[in-house]
């Protein structure tokens, strides 16, 4: 495949974009895998926002996604895997370094990544290693340490997104999560040096909100009704800044802007001002919004008769959004096929160690959520599954964290972990080694005052116990006991009989303080 693309700003169409549109279509191109060659490389592939939840691989509950369950099947699970800080940038920054927000100091969305600090890829390059990003990066700054790099402007567009190409904005045609398929696949074919190991950060926007699906995917999921999660109804009893939140599915989630009911009568309107039917069509091809008109209109006017109110509204809003994000899904994991697929045919497998990831966990509807943030489960968690040629299948049950990504695909390419980063590198987990390994994580969320209203807060989790404290205009902590009370609704903090085990993780929050050097100190 050649990547014809080389006009500023018109939209490109040729084999690349055309490829991109057929996606749908899937692929069926096995052949005979070649003699692995040495040392590994390294394919990273991160959703946004995408939650353990939706992949069968973790849960069977709402989708198969067979794709992206074959790297599981072949490879390992990580049933404790959690990221530092449960939002985009952030989280990147800290895969990218190995750090702690505060050491690499990106800790909200609106911060400006130093890229002249120390990251995996730059040290991969010092040993021969050629880099390449692809897709959604939202890092603000340009990408330092790759050879190449073709990146979606912020959070991107899904509809003939814009890319930023080593430096050059060009328009694709095509769906995104189609065409950063292609770029990848493009890349990996005929633009990098064979003769050289690879690592390929394959980062895709979706399913971010507001959860566009490809055309082809709009009719699937219309008749299923998905279970509402048990904690669907939570009032937030002994949590203050769980009810402080703004990322409620009931009063938060908009008709009109996250779930495309913007009628033709202008009747039904949303909770951004000014944000109409017009607002978000007016970027798509007319294809695209007569696919769209074909869909949503009777959807529209199921609705509208309905006059839905209450609880049956926040059950209705909750069914259409897990719909769009299911649709969303059903393309992402028909793309890790394709790529599967690709390296498959080209004699790639034996020799790649391959991640799939998301940059945060996601609520579908647990505690009537949309969005991440909170230290709570659904958040803090994030899919990690890994295939390693020659390496362990199964579960792995440690505690992992995405500072250890770094450190692990350095040690992959016998580069010593320097000192300066935080994480550890599991690959002997991998390897189904034996190994000392840590037994409580950090995590620190900065995020606040901003979208969704989820307050400042640091924490500690153990295997059982995690112990938060929301702070900044707020001073509230709270403990939870994950074997007990999994949903994490009842906070025990301060209650009688918690003394103890209140004690034993507070000076665990302050030991990983410390060794983090967070300049935030514990104080109860
Ligand atoms: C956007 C979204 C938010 C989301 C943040 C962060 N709003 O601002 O819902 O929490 O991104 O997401 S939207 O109206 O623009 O869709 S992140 O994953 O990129 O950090
Ligand atoms: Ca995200």
């Amino acid at each position: 495949m050649k990547n014809t693309i080389n006009s500023k700003s018109a939209p490109v169409l040729g084999t690349l974009a055309l490829a991109g549109l057929t996606a749908c279509a899937g692929g069926d191109k096995k052949q005979e895998a070649a003699a692995p060659e040495k040392p590994m490389n390294i394919l990273f592939i991160m959703c946004d926002d995408h939650s353990y939840q939706t992949i069968s691989a973790y849960d069977q509950r709402y989708i198969e996604t067979p794709n992206i369950d074959r790297i599981a099947n072949e490879g390992v699970r990580f049933t404790n895997s959690f990221v530092a800080n449960s939002i985009s940038g952030p989280s990147r920054a800290c895969m990218l370094t190995g750090k702690h927000s505060h050491a690499n100091g990106f800790t909200n969305n609106s911060t400006w990544f130093d890229g002249s600090q120390l990251t995996f890829p730059k040290l991969l390059q010092e040993v021969g290693y050629e880099t390449a990003v692809v897709g959604k990066w939202h890092l603000a700054s340009n990408p330092t340490g790759f050879n190449y790099w073709d990146i979606l402007i912020g959070q991107g567009e899904y509809y003939d997104p814009y890319f930023i190409r080593n430096g050059e904005k060009i328009q694709r045609e095509g769906y995104a999560t189609n065409i950063t398929t292609d770029v990848a696949i493009n890349w990996l074919d005929s633009l990098r040096n064979p003769e050289k190991p690879f690592c390929l950060l394959l980062h895709h926007k979706a399913p971010h909100r507001t959860w566009m699906p490809d055309t082809c995917d709009l009719e699937l999921f219309s008749d299923s009704n998905f279970p509402v999660p048990e904690t669907f109804y939570d009032n937030y009893e002994g949590r203050l800044a769980a009810q402080q939140q703004g990322m409620s599915i009931a009063k938060d989630m908009s008709i009109v802007y996250d779930l495309k009911m913007a009628d033709r009568e202008n009747e039904l309107h949303s909770a951004y001002e000014g944000w109409g039917r017009e607002m978000y069509r007016q970027r798509m091809r007319p294809e695209i919004q007569a696919a769209w008109d074909r869909h949503y209109d009777p959807v529209i006017a199921d609705f509208k008769a309905r006059n839905l109110s209450g609880n049956e509204l926040a059950e209705w809003k909750f069914q259409q959004y897990m719909r769009d994000y299911l649709r969303v899904i059903t393309s992402v994991d028909r793309n890790i096929g394709i790529v599967l697929d690709y390296l498959e045919k080209e004699g790639l497998l034996d020799n790649t160690m391959i991640v799939y990831t998301s940059d945060q966990g996601f609520y579908m509807g647990e505690h009537g959520w949309f969005d991440k943030r909170f230290m709570y489960e659904e958040s803090f968690r994030t899919p990690l599954l890994v295939r390693l040629p020659g390496g362990k299948k199964g579960d792995v049950t440690q505690l992992v964290q995405n500072i250890d990504y770094g450190p692990t695909f350095l040690d992959l390419a016998g580069v010593e972990v320097p000192e300066e980063m935080h994480g550890e590198s599991f690959l002997p987990l991998l390897k189904g080694e034996k190994t000392e390994w840590r037994d409580a994580l950090y995590y620190h969320f900065y995020e606040y005052p901003a979208e969704h209203s989820v307050k400042r807060h640091y924490g500690v989790r153990d295997g059982r116990y995690k112990l938060i404290h929301f702070y900044n205009d707020i001073d509230e902590w709270e403990l939870y006991d994950l074997k007990n009370d999994p949903n994490e609704l009842n906070n025990l903090y301060g209650q009688p009989g918690t003394e103890r085990i209140t004690k034993r993780m507070m000076k665990k929050l302050a030991t990983l303080q410390e060794q983090y050097d967070d300049p935030i100190r514990n104080q109860e």
